[in-house]
């Protein structure tokens, strides 16, 4: 007799299959609706022209229509942190070092930094953001992530929101900021460079794929010109290039960044807007060309490199308790000194001269030298620097192959 239970099934197994069933429906339906909100979003990314240049603009009416540089002066081994669209047109900009800034334009008026007076200007567009939206994510001193996507202002137009703040900026702090606007961070932090200076740029849902299929892979942010030329070797020029690589290849090629180019190759970038977001610590390292052995060559690369970590510092407003240094060997050795003080650290010598201490800590000369690496972290809190006297503690940190 034939087993009956196989083509009449029991209870159970209806069951069974209304359970499997009704979890998938469910399932789908988060999944559309979690698609639809995340399409849906509406972000905004502001970022000020030109900034610490356009402050000196601001407050010394000589400066105004001239090539004004800030950073470094030309005679220093200094580098230049903004330069104004004036000095632009010569080919000048950022992290360019002062003395070819000068040779590119020698009528370039050179100024040195004025920390405090761009953070007071951070203060005021950080409020302004707060004002437009409960989510903002502020990213250094001229630049933040806002979500709009539940504000009622202006019928809920992101690109009115846009215009409203970038308005408000320039009455409140006679300074001109740029907007992109979009449905995801990645989207709106390419828009908001699309049209400077005093750009408003918006990539709506339905043109954010094509938007980037046409965009040179060197423009996307994260991917830095190492990865730039990387890519350019594997023959991905554009983001219709990077596409059409599957999960694999990328896997192969970029590791653990595979699954950030997959989706943005795609226009996705599932990101939040976070308004916590703290730091833990930031580096800058360098691989030599050739490996080095001099240990006075060792010392003005560390110096060099120490200076970008500073920039970098000073852009984001964070001041630093611990400084590691990270010295990889020719031989592919790896080792790292940290040193900690007490007081964050508010001078750019006072970073070399611990950096340089670390130095003395490692073994030099028996190995040459393929890559220095320094890291700033233990973060104050912004404007929270405590002023105890300094201590200084060493520790070594790791000794790995
Ligand atoms: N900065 C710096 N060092 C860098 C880059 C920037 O010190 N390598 C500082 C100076 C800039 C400020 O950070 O004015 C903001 O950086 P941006 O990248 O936003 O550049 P700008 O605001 O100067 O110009 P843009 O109009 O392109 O935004
Ligand atoms: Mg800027």
């Amino acid at each position: 007799m034939q087993n009956s239970s196989l083509f009449c099934p029991s209870n159970v197994d209806y069951w069974f299959i209304y359970y499997c069933w009704g979890g998938f429906c469910l399932f789908l339906l988060i999944q559309v609706r979690w698609v639809s909100v995340i399409s849906q979003r509406k972000i905004i990314h502001l970022d000020m022209d030109a900034f610490f240049a356009s402050v000196e603009q601001r407050d010394n009416q000589k400066l105004q229509g001239l090539p004004v540089v800030v950073g470094g002066q030309p005679d220093s081994r200094g580098v230049v942190a903004a330069c104004s669209y004036e000095a632009r047109q010569f080919g000048i900009h950022s992290a360019m070092p002062s003395s070819r800034a000068h040779r590119l334009c020698p009528q370039a008026v050179f100024v040195a930094p004025r920390i405090e007076a761009y953070r007071a200007v951070s203060v005021i567009i950080q409020q302004i953001f707060r004002r437009y939206a409960s989510e903002v994510e502020p990213l250094s001193l001229d630049e933040a992530y806002l979500d709009v996507s539940d504000s009622e202002m202006f019928a809920g137009s992101a690109t009115h929101i846009a215009q409203a703040i970038k308005a408000e900026i320039l009455e409140e702090t006679q300074l001109v900021a740029s907007a992109g606007v979009s449905y995801n961070k990645f989207l709106a932090k390419i828009a908001s460079d699309m049209d400077k200076p005093n750009g408003l740029y918006v990539i709506k849902p339905t043109q954010g794929e094509r938007f980037v299929a046409d965009l040179a892979v060197a423009k996307f942010h994260g991917v830095g010109p190492v990865t730039a030329a990387k890519m350019h070797r594997l023959g991905i020029q554009t983001g219709r290039d990077l596409r059409a690589k599957s999960k694999q290849q990328l896997q192969a090629a970029f590791g653990k960044s595979a699954e950030y180019f997959y989706n943005i190759a795609r226009a996705i970038d599932l990101r939040p807007v976070c308004s916590v977001r703290r730091r833990k610590s930031l580096g800058k390292e360098t691989t030599f060309t050739t490996d080095i052995a001099d240990i006075n060559v060792l010392r003005e690369q560390l110096i060099e490199l120490s200076d970008k970590l500073w920039q970098r510092l000073e852009r984001d407003d964070l001041q630093a308790k611990t400084f590691t240094l990270k010295v990889k060997y020719a031989n592919f050795r790896q080792i790292s000194r940290a040193l900690s003080v007490a007081q964050t650290i508010k001078q750019p010598s006072e970073m070399h001269a611990l950096l340089l201490e670390l130095l003395l800590r490692v073994e030099l000369g028996q190995q040459a030298v393929r890559l220095l690496g320094v890291t700033a972290s233990g973060f104050a809190e912004q404007g929270l620097a405590d002023n105890r006297g300094r201590q200084l503690e060493l520790f070594d940190v790791s000794d790995k192959l």
